[in-house]
């Protein structure tokens, strides 16, 4: 139902987003989407890229008197750094600058450059840049902006960074929503902790992965689909998340959990209530059974690589002269897991509106709203 691609390199103009599928009729806070954006940049960590950009989201087409018209939308986020990347980026002009040949571990670079057939590594870098993922975060904030006209709530927060892990019983649920603690985290003891092994990952020249959680609240029971592969939400949610930049592990629910326990410890028992009606104690789950949307809160955590330009750098050949070399240091992150956890609530945000454009179908914010209440009714009359 929803469409969308991204275009842009890492040091071109700009990046661009068309999302297409926006029913009529939505009202966008364009300072939400700027606001999102500020949140994908921030996180100590950060590499100096953070210092020339500050993201801001120009939108091209689709919104009129901030509505939405059920026209594709264009959002752009210009890139300031460009101006310094003029000539090494030009559209027209001669080759310029050095090329990159010595090819980092764990990057796109080599697999890149053979399939492509590319004789400079940048020719590849320039568009596995994590930097696309503010494409990402702008259409996800729209995204979100439609789930919350429908009473649902999509966000994240980091729970583990290079080990360090952030203790369940210290976090406040209820206030994940607003945080703005700079790593997203939020168990202030274990973020200081992170904090000092950011730190010392820095000056040695190494970088951190980690994980963060997606939580996606009031999401209606039945998004998704048993009945096909390419219908279970489940899947759609570990696809969408797992094409983040340097993703690696994507968990539903207790996820892992469920290989070193047995069904009576996993599954969540089902109670009734004449108030509540049927309700379960735990969510396991993570609020999908069967592909769909149980109506639990949904719950997805992902696992974040260390990003591959290192400092001290590894072992690798250049591509050129087929030597033995250390890898190319380009300018990066020593960590970059609190703008992922943004960037994956972006992620969940448009595969949750799919799911309720693909169940309530509709092209006016009216008719959707409609369709989602008489399903709700005849859920609750069920
Ligand atoms: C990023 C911008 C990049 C990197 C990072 C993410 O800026 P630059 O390459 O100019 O330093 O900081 O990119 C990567 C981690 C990567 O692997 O390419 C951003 O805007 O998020």
């Amino acid at each position: 139902m929803l469409r969308f691609l991204t275009a842009g390199e890492s040091h071109g103009q700009c990046l661009t987003a068309i999302l297409e599928g926006i029913p009529a009729g939505l009202k966008i806070d364009i300072n939400k989407i700027n606001n999102k954006l500020a949140r994908r940049q921030m996180g100590y960590g950060r590499g100096g890229r953070m210092t020339i950009e500050t993201d801001k989201v120009d939108i091209l087409s689709g919104i009129r008197f901030g509505e939405t018209m059920g026209d594709p939308i264009t959002l752009q986020v210009k890139n300031r750094d460009w101006g310094n990347w003029i000539k090494e980026m030009s559209v027209n002009g001669q080759p310029f600058g050095d090329k990159v040949t010595a090819a980092r571990p764990g990057h796109a670079d080599l697999a890149g450059v053979h399939k492509y057939d590319r004789k400079d590594i940048r020719d590849i870098l320039e568009r596995a840049s994590a930097r696309e993922t503010a494409a990402k975060v702008a259409m996800g904030s729209v995204c979100q902006q439609f789930l919350e006209t429908l009473g649902m709530r999509v966000y994240s927060h980091v729970v583990n960074i290079g080990g360090i892990k952030a203790d369940r019983n210290k976090i406040d649920y209820t206030q994940i929503a607003v945080n703005d603690s700079d790593l997203n985290c939020m168990d202030g003891d274990a973020a200081i902790k992170m904090r000092e092994k950011i730190r010392i990952a820095g000056q040695n020249g190494d970088t951190l992965g980690g994980m963060f959680e997606i939580i996606v609240e009031g999401a209606p029971e039945g998004l998704g689909s048993h009945i096909q592969w390419d219908k279970r939400l489940d899947g759609k949610l570990a696809q969408a998340i797992m094409s983040i930049q340097a993703i690696k592990a994507v968990e539903i629910g207790a996820g892992m959990e469920y290989a070193n326990n047995p069904g009576s410890k996993m599954h969540d028992e089902l109670f009734y209530d004449d108030k509540k009606q049927v309700y379960r104690k735990t969510n396991h789950a993570g609020g999908l059974e069967g592909g769909m949307t149980n109506g639990e809160n949904i719950i997805v955590r992902a696992v974040m690589k260390p990003i591959p330009t290192l400092m001290t750098p590894l072992h690798s050949v250049d591509i050129e002269s087929r030597q033995e070399v250390m890898a190319c240091k380009e300018r990066s992150d020593v960590c970059a897991v609190p703008a992922a956890s943004i960037v994956g609530a972006a992620m969940t945000a448009i595969t949750i509106a799919d799911a309720v454009l693909e169940q309530f179908g509709g092209h006016a914010m009216t008719d959707i709203k409609a369709a989602v209440a008489s399903y709700k009714s005849r859920l609750a009359k069920q």
